[in-house]
Formats: C-alpha cells, sequence, structure tokens
C-alpha cells in the first residue's frame, strides 16, 4: 500500500463538546494519530511489509515478535481511523438499526447488560489501551479489551466498536475519572450508524 496518511476529523473539533473538547480532539487526532502513522511510515519504508493492507500488518506484526514496535503503530492507526467514526454529535444510547439490536439482545440479553459490560471492561483495562466490541469467530458479538496499540484482528475477532482509554483520550475532560468519560462515550457520542455498517459488513478477512 501506499504510505499511510491522516485522514480529516469527519466533523468539528468543537463537535463533540461538552463529552469530548476541542482540546482533546486537537491533540488526539492533530499530534497523537499522526505520530502513529508518521512511525510506523518509518518503520515499514523499505521492507516486505509494504504493499500490506492495513489489516494484514496488524496480523503480520502480531506474528512476528521481531515487529512489535511497529504492531503497536498500525494497531493504533486502525484503532484511531474508526474511533473518529465511532462518535459523533448527538450520539449515544440506544438508538441503532434493528438487526444490530437485535444481535446485541440475543449476545448480552439485553442493550443495559452490553453497556455494563462494555464500561466495565474499560474500567478494568489496566493502564493504557481499548475496550471494544467485536464479532467473534462464531460469528456472535462480544465485549473485549486489549491493552496498548493491540486490535482484536489479533485474536481473530473484528471491532465494531472500540473505545481508546489511553489517558490522553480523556484526561484534559476527565481528569482521572475514567468512568464518567467510558458512560459519556457510550451515552452522548456513540455513531451506532457506523458500528451498524461495520456489524453489516461483517468479519474481516484478515481475522480469518
Ligand atoms: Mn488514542
Amino acid at each position: 500500500m501506499s504510505k499511510l496518511t491522516l485522514p480529516e476529523l469527519p466533523y468539528a473539533y468543537d463537535a463533540l463538546d461538552p463529552y469530548m473538547s476541542a482540546e482533546t480532539l486537537e491533540f488526539h487526532h492533530d499530534k497523537h494519530h499522526l505520530a502513529y502513522i508518521d512511525k510506523a511510515n518509518e518503520l515499514i519504508a523499505g521492507t516486505a511489509l509494504e504493499g500490506k493492507s492495513l489489516e494484514e500488518l496488524v496480523v503480520a506484526t502480531f506474528n512476528d515478535p521481531a515487529q512489535a514496535g511497529l504492531f503497536n503503530q498500525v494497531g493504533q492507526h486502525w484503532n484511531h481511523l474508526h474511533f473518529w467514526n465511532w462518535m459523533k454529535p448527538n450520539g449515544g444510547g440506544q438508538s441503532m438499526a434493528g438487526n444490530l439490536e437485535t444481535a446485541i439482545n440475543e449476545s448480552f440479553g439485553s442493550f443495559a447488560d452490553f453497556r455494563g459490560q462494555f464500561i466495565q471492561a474499560g474500567m478494568t483495562q489496566f493502564g493504557s489501551g481499548w475496550c471494544w466490541l467485536v464479532i467473534n469467530a462464531e460469528g456472535r458479538l462480544e465485549v473485549m479489551k486489549t491493552p496498548n496499540g493491540e486490535n482484536p484482528l489479533a485474536h481473530g475477532k473484528t471491532a465494531i466498536l472500540g473505545c481508546d482509554v489511553w489517558e490522553h483520550s480523556y484526561y484534559i475532560d476527565y481528569r482521572n475519572a475514567r468512568p464518567k468519560y467510558l458512560e459519556a462515550f457510550v451515552d452522548n457520542m456513540v455513531n451506532w450508524d457506523y458500528v451498524s455498517q461495520m456489524f453489516d459488513a461483517g468479519p474481516l478477512k484478515a481475522a480469518a
């Protein structure tokens, strides 16, 4: 593939205020995400990994201990590309397509049970990482958490929703109150339309 690049945010920097401030998005998107991309491009240049898709890069580098440094960079690029789209102004709550709602009810019992498990996963991820709603190998939905830049693809699972619980994602707005940030993410920011698109698209090929 050609070099990894940073897309614009899909909304204005202040669009998620007061749940996520313009200051947070400016730092997180313009500085943190860009740094992952620059480092990944530097590490990929001139190697046999040039030409692989981003999903292939995540899986290939996870399976090669010598590429542990690059794994976190390409994982974080995938994670953030989608993270910006997993949020929108006036998002969150239980407003989603019927087939996704049915799948959530079948997998978790109820939306409230999903919400509780997702927030719990984010709260209990010790240190930096992510909590996820994924399609597992059996085609069912489950909640999981991963450290650092790790992406569910490394475990044969396809993320359809993820929340960044690195401190850079919430410390300006919530200080140490990670649970409040996770509640605001689920209740006020999730872009269920984008989650639905990923759910309808099904498991990524690289997860097989
Ligand atoms: Mn981040």
